[in-house]
């Protein structure tokens, strides 16, 4: 097997899984400020011209929750576990890519993507509307994970992976992350696993 990725927000959860699970992939890294995602070759696996994509033998996926989830079971792992759980791990991806994300997402675009890109300093505008959002949904998150140590069920799944990806950057990003705890010991927990603070490979 191998994944296509870069050390930026969407891979950083497929190497984070890849490294908890310690799966013997190989990694092939992409220049984004290089454009080699938007080269032919790398089209033709991906033609959103994004990163990550594993390819296993003949089968290409892209998407970073659909390849977690493909790793989880390939790895013999149960943080895909094969039961109605499953249901629920997709109303976290959805909520996520629909919601958690968009705001987080922005911050981190403001505060660190265009800080290493050299692309200009952050929109306030843009910061003020994106912390409001990550409030009201972060306080949806705090509240479901009140008395409750994962996501979803009693362990580690991979809507854990997914939901979290942009809080390791919370203090760099202005994330108002302090302001809701259960979110916060959630999160510590995640960090507290080597794989999810530093999860992207050593290169060459
Ligand atoms: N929904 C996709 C998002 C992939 C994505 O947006 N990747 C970003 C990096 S986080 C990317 O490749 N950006 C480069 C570009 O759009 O040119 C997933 O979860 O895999």
């Amino acid at each position: 097997m191998k994944l296509y990725y870069s050390d930026v927000l969407a891979p950083r959860k497929v190497c984070a899984l890849i490294k908890y699970l310690k799966l013997p992939l190989e990694f092939a890294y992409l220049q984004l400020d290089k454009g080699e995602h938007k080269k032919p070759d790398y089209l033709a696996l991906n033609p959103n011209g994004k990163v990550p994509t594993l390819v296993d033998g003949d089968k290409v996926l892209w998407e970073a929750d659909a390849i977690l989830c493909y790793l989880a079971k390939h790895g013999g792992s149960d943080l895909w576990p094969g039961d109605d759980r499953q249901a629920d791990i997709v109303s976290w991806f959805s909520w996520n890519s629909q919601h958690f994300i968009q705001s987080g997402g922005a911050l981190y675009f403001e505060f660190v993507i265009k800080s290493r890109f050299n692309i200009g300093p952050p929109d306030t505008a843009a910061v003020e509307k994106a912390k409001k959002s990550f409030r009201s949904q972060a306080k949806i998150l705090n509240n479901h994970l009140k008395n409750r140590k994962w996501l979803v069920g009693e362990q580690l799944s991979v809507a854990d992976f997914s939901v979290a990806v942009t809080l390791p950057y919370a203090a760099k990003a202005e994330m108002p992350l302090n302001e809701f705890p259960e979110v916060r010991r959630w999160h510590d927990q995640l960090s507290a696993l080597e794989s999810w603070l530093d999860p992207f490979p050593q290169r060459a």
